[in-house]
């Protein structure tokens, strides 16, 4: 084969599962914001790693370029193809690769295939009275290939670790069609390189994850959910702390601003705090009389604007979950999303440089900002900002997060959308070593070019 046949890609998957109507295919070339709508010869949507096996070889022998696709949810472009590739390109998407296996209840994980859902798991590992350590509001589409690929976050990594941490063994095949498989649930196995927590975060780059086994811990206690107005960041800092020193355990911690909380109750979510503070952090936290005792400590820290209910208090994180999509519905431009780590020290301010940026920029230019801010995670996006503009004003805000040494991507990889970052936050040396990890797992720079490298 040589260029793109669509004749062998159906002798693996069946003709039904190549699919090369541009319409038909518009959905996996276009990334979550709408903002980009790559090229792609043929979307292939394998159902067995040996298929998948099978494809790379047929691509790699053709030098078709694969871009891996799970759920499609990434903000950062990784998972869609460039807009501009010129030689042949195919999307392998995982959405039939949904295979959940039996929850061991004994070794404490489960094996799922790439294409099986964060809810999936979740809902596996609940019926078998256990507790998968990811969440995110993105649960029924994002998959386990997709957050181990961009080694996800969400909102438990305060209590759990990113998904690198949740991770025990990882099958994937190589670019030459080879299929790596470390799948033990051992907790200790220092037998050389960390080859699975290598590919955690390595965004499609080196090999087309196709398997994972997910650690899973022990059910949570009762928990309950605090909303909070506050005035600074460094006061949130202070209320996690005290809640921590009160006994509980901190699940979740979510700052919201103003602004957000305005737009997502305009979109119909019950408002939780009748003032409208600078900010309201949603803390989650459990303990043996969790409701009882978040009020007792807040009180005890002199809080006097928020409100506590038992877990899940869903309407609660409502306010926070539905940020995503109303944002997105709000601005009168694909809104700039940057997804940002800051020490907490200089949250605050940061944040009131962001403001001040915002208001002397000189074209239309809503902030809104929220996160995971006991990780330091803030995901700043900008509304209304005009389509010329944008590029310029994301790199004057990443030069912010670079001067107080934070980090241009806390959770969302690096993708097409901030690869010129890369030289930028990593030295010479480090860049180095990147390029040969990638040389050497995909000599011929067939998987998700790029994606990662500028
Ligand atoms: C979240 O935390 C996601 O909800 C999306 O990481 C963040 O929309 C965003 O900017
Ligand atoms: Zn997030």
């Amino acid at each position: 084969m040589s260029g793109f046949a669509p004749d062998e890609l159906a002798a693996v998957v069946g003709a039904a599962h190549v699919l090369t109507d541009p319409d038909v295919t518009e959905r996996y070339r276009t990334d979550w914001t709408g903002r980009r709508t790559g090229r792609a010869d043929a979307v292939v949507r394998p159902r067995t790693t040996d298929e998948v096996s099978a494809l790379l070889r047929c691509c790699g022998r053709a030098g078709v370029a694969v871009v891996v696709q799970g759920g499609n949810t990434g903000l950062v472009g990784g998972s869609v193809p460039a807009v501009e590739a010129d030689g042949p390109v195919v999307i392998l998407s995982t959405e039939r690769m949904t295979e959940v296996g039996a929850v061991d209840t004994v070794e404490m994980c489960v094996g799922v295939q790439a294409g099986a859902t964060v809810a999936d798991v979740q809902r596996a590992a609940a019926a078998a009275g256990c507790h998968f350590g990811i969440d995110l509001a993105s649960r029924d589409s994002a998959t386990a290939g997709g957050i181990v690929a961009t080694n996800a976050g969400g909102v438990h990594v305060v209590r759990h670790g990113s998904t690198r941490a949740q991770v025990l063994g990882i099958e994937a095949v190589l670019a030459d069609g080879r299929v790596v498989r470390r799948w033990s649930p051992l907790r200790k196995d220092n037998v050389g390189y960390d080859l699975p927590g290598l590919l955690a975060g390595s965004e499609g780059t080196l090999a087309v994850i196709t398997g994972v086994l997910f650690a899973l811990g022990e059910p949570r206690g009762a928990t309950a959910v605090a909303i909070i107005g506050c005035d600074t960041a460094d006061r949130v800092f202070e209320l996690v702390a005290a809640v921590r020193r009160g006994g509980l355990t901190v699940e979740a911690a979510e700052l919201m601003t103003a602004a957000g909380i305005d737009l997502v109750v305009a979109a119909g979510a019950r408002p939780a705090l009748r003032s409208g503070p600078r900010f309201q952090v949603l803390i989650e936290a459990s303990g043996a009389d969790p409701a009882d005792e978040l009020a007792t400590v807040l009180a005890a820290a002199g809080v006097d604007d928020a409100v506590v209910e038992a877990g899940p208090a869903r309407d609660l994180w409502a306010l926070r979950e539905r940020h995503t999509e109303t944002i997105a519905a709000s601005s009168a431009t694909v809104p700039v999303k940057l997804d940002v780590g800051i020490p907490h020290r200089d949250v605050d301010g940061f944040l009131a440089e962001l403001e001040q940026l915002s208001a002397d920029v000189g074209h239309p230019c809503r902030p809104v900002v929220f996160g995971h801010v006991a990780d330091g995670n803030l995901h700043v996006n900008l509304l209304d900002v005009p389509d010329g503009e944008q590029a310029a004003l994301a790199h004057r805000v990443l030069e912010l997060v670079v001067a107080r040494g934070g980090s241009v991507s806390a959770e969302h990889g690096i993708g097409r959308d901030k690869r010129e970052w890369l030289p930028v936050v990593r030295d010479g040396a480090d860049v180095d070593v990147m390029r040969a990890i990638k040389r050497a797992w995909d000599p011929a720079g067939q998987l998700n070019p790029g994606v990662l490298f500028p």
